[in-house]
């Protein structure tokens, strides 16, 4: 089994004969390709057989109605009193941050109501429901919402409030009802990489090679939504930064973060204010690693990452225009 990852450049850099990367701004003419205990080597892109190469190339199916051909901004509307970065500030004025997270730049709003960072406890579902709902309603008429939820309950009383999109930190393999859910009603569903719970998931994570073993059990996760009926233009893959993650894995998967559009489905990085963004910015407190969440958003950008799932929306969005000023396809 060989893993290509195309190495990406920008427009200024282009060669003729250089594919787009994955649909976006970016372009490739060369592939790394890893295995497993064999020296990674460089080859031409040519090389490669043609349907590896439509993989890596093609353009991915719009998100919600969302064109995928440049990086777009997921705003987090967290309604969680215990989350770690906003430590629950918006849980009443819901309403009020969606509208100001779309005026800052948000092209998708994710709203989540259980905490997912590291050994939070679970939500009863009736109370899970209870936080979404208000902030669903608010935002569904601003931007396309997407549900960041493991639970089938929650995720239908949240496409009926008018979420359109799934976001499963579990991938479809927390509740079985869930993926037959997203199949029935037709809905995108991002899915995300961990191991464990958000309780066990830091309980000293290990991989042969952090790299590949998320990539291969992001792909059976694929392979496994795919077969509860929930078509492949349909989902998108996330490598689940800190989830089940180490600081030193988290960098090892941004690094070559662009061998996941080897799975051929648009890509997600989440890697806002989170806790190795902390440790390597030596910034302890959550609300102030903007910089370093910008600096992580970059970089997923310039390996082709569809969507950004950010917390600081005004100054990522800024960022990336400048960033795609320099980098970007010309209009
Ligand atoms: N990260 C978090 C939650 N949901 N979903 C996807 N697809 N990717 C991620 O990286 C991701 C996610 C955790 O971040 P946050 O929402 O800020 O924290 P909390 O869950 O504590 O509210």
């Amino acid at each position: 089994m060989i893993y290509p990852r195309p190495i990406p450049m920008s427009d200024p850099a282009r060669s003729p004969g250089a594919l787009p990367l994955a649909g976006g701004p970016l372009w490739f003419d060369r592939v790394e390709v890893l295995g497993r205990g064999r020296a990674a080597r460089v080859i031409p892109a040519a090389d490669l057989d043609g349907e590896t190469r439509d993989r890596l190339a093609g353009a991915r199916p719009a998100l919600a109605g969302l064109s995928l051909d440049r990086p777009r901004i997921m705003g987090i509307l967290n309604v969680t009193p215990d989350s770690f970065s906003d430590g629950g500030r918006y849980l009443d004025g819901a309403a009020a941050q969606a509208r100001a997270l779309v005026a800052a730049g948000a092209e998708i709003l994710d709203v989540g109501g259980e905490s997912t960072r590291p050994g939070a406890a679970e939500v009863p579902v009736e109370e899970e429901i209870g936080r979404v709902l208000p902030a669903i309603r608010a935002a569904a008429g601003l931007a396309p919402v997407s549900i960041d939820t493991r639970k089938a309950a929650v995720a239908a009383a949240a496409f009926d409030a008018g979420a359109a999109i799934l976001n499963d930190v579990s991938a479809l393999g927390f509740d079985p009802a869930l993926g037959p859910l997203a199949a029935a009603r037709g809905t995108p569903v991002i899915l995300m990489h961990m191991r464990g719970t958000p309780q066990t998931m830091q309980d000293d994570p290990r991989y042969d090679d952090v790299l590949l073993d998320v990539f291969d059990e992001l792909k059976a996760r694929l392979t496994a939504a795919q077969a509860m009926g929930i078509p492949r233009e349909r989902l998108v893959a996330d490598p689940g930064i800190g989830f089940a993650k180490t600081a030193e894995h988290n960098l090892a998967l941004i690094r070559r973060l662009s061998l996941f559009h080897a799975l051929g489905v648009p890509l997600m990085l989440g890697a806002s204010r989170k806790r190795f963004i902390g440790t390597i910015g030596g910034e302890p407190q959550a609300d102030r690693r903007a910089p370093g969440s910008i600096a992580v958003a970059l970089e997923g950008a310039r390996q082709g990452a569809h969507l950004l799932r950010v917390h600081d929306v005004a100054e990522t969005k800024q960022a990336l225009a400048l960033w795609s000023a320099l980098n970007g396809r010309p209009e």
